[in-house]
């Protein structure tokens, strides 16, 4: 249940003993006192996670069933599976901050929450699945390794074992790549026309730039982000530049230069309207990503009541044995 809490004032004592711990890096744990705002922040931005990966699984949900074979059905069908667990732990972590994980979903549901952008474009041929395992996880992995240092101890505890197996997504989108690319004429300009949808896509991931990033730099000083938007989505251009290289794929951005000064492959202009467009709702699936996840909502209802009853009987029994 969401406790309630009144808007009195904070102790500045305990301000200034919260900001110490967090200037001597020390972890915040789910029993510390610490302001309300950091509090809130965090259930913004992990409850967006942990909606990011539940509707992460539908893009790629959509082609088990076409999967090529059965080892790449497999390995898909435990990658989908191993979203649909981040997306429960990170719902566990969030509730160590006193909101109910209903409560979350519903704001899903209803349309008030967002979730990360990507997953509102969709997957049309098979090449998609090699592609969102190199960028999308490979993007993920960059973001979240630095999320395994924030501040806040549950979401960086939970961080380290999701990265661990955003490590095999992404191996396993990179080999379906560099398979296709040394195949045939015909997979290797499927794969290419996948890159070149889902490039710019997977760099709006990282968030606006810092300039017109309203939560970065407060995130920052309380140490839960430790890089900020550009800085991780350079160091994702950096990462994958060469990775394209290696498979002989091209980045769609005529622009794209390397800057031996600063050791940078510097990139072109974001267009940040479409960015806009599909975190307000816009977005070519955004619509199917809400309604999948109503109608499985609504489907798993039988499974949400017979927890609850199985639950209510345990404790009647344990409260009997008690007496
Ligand atoms: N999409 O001030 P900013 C996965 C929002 S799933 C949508 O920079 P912040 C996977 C932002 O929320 C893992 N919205 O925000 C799963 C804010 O809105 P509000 C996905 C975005 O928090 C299945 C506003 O724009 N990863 O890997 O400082 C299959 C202003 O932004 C986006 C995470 O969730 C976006 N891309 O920084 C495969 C990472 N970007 O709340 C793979 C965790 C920004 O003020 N989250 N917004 O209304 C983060 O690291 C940070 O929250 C962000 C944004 C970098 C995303």
């Amino acid at each position: 249940m969401t406790q309630t809490r009144t808007a009195t004032p904070e102790d500045p004592a305990k301000v200034a003993a919260f900001e110490a711990r967090i200037a001597a890096v020390e972890s915040i744990e789910p029993n510390d006192w610490m302001p309300e705002k950091y509090r809130r922040q965090l259930v913004r931005m992990m409850s967006q996670h942990a909606h990011s990966e539940i509707v992460g699984m539908l893009p790629e949900g959509n082609w088990i069933t076409r999967a090529p074979s059965l080892r790449r059905k497999i390995s898909l069908i435990a990658k989908v599976q191993d979203e649909a667990g981040h997306g429960l732990y990170i719902y566990c972590g969030a509730e160590t901050l006193g909101v109910d994980r209903a409560e979350l979903i519903g704001q899903l549901l209803d349309g008030t929450a967002k979730y990360s952008s990507i997953f509102n474009y969709p997957t049309l041929s098979w090449a998609d699945i090699g592609v969102i395992g190199w960028f999308v996880d490979g993007a993920a992995i960059v973001n979240q390794t630095i999320l395994a240092k924030a501040s806040y101890g549950p979401y960086a505890r939970a961080m380290i074992r999701v990265c661990k197996e955003e490590n095999f997504h992404k191996r396993q989108g990179y080999e379906i790549v560099a398979t296709l690319a040394n195949g045939t004429p015909a997979q290797k300009a499927m794969v290419q026309d996948a890159v070149d949808r889902w490039w710019w896509p997977s760099l709006m991931m990282f968030g606006p730039s810092d300039t017109d990033s309203p939560n970065t730099a407060e995130l920052i000083r309380w140490k839960v982000k430790r890089k900020t938007n550009d800085e991780l989505r350079q160091r994702f251009v950096n990462l994958t530049v060469p990775q394209a290289m290696a498979v002989n794929l091209t980045l769609p951005d005529p622009d794209m230069t390397f800057n031996a000064e600063t050791e940078n492959w510097e990139f072109g202009a974001i267009d940040w309207d479409e960015f806009n467009q599909v975190i307000r709702g816009n977005g070519p699936c955004n619509r199917e990503r809400l309604e999948a996840r109503r109608k499985a909502h609504d489907e798993g209802a039988w499974v949400r009541e017979a927890a609850n009853a199985y639950a209510a009987k345990q404790r009647a029994s344990q409260a009997s044995e008690a007496a």
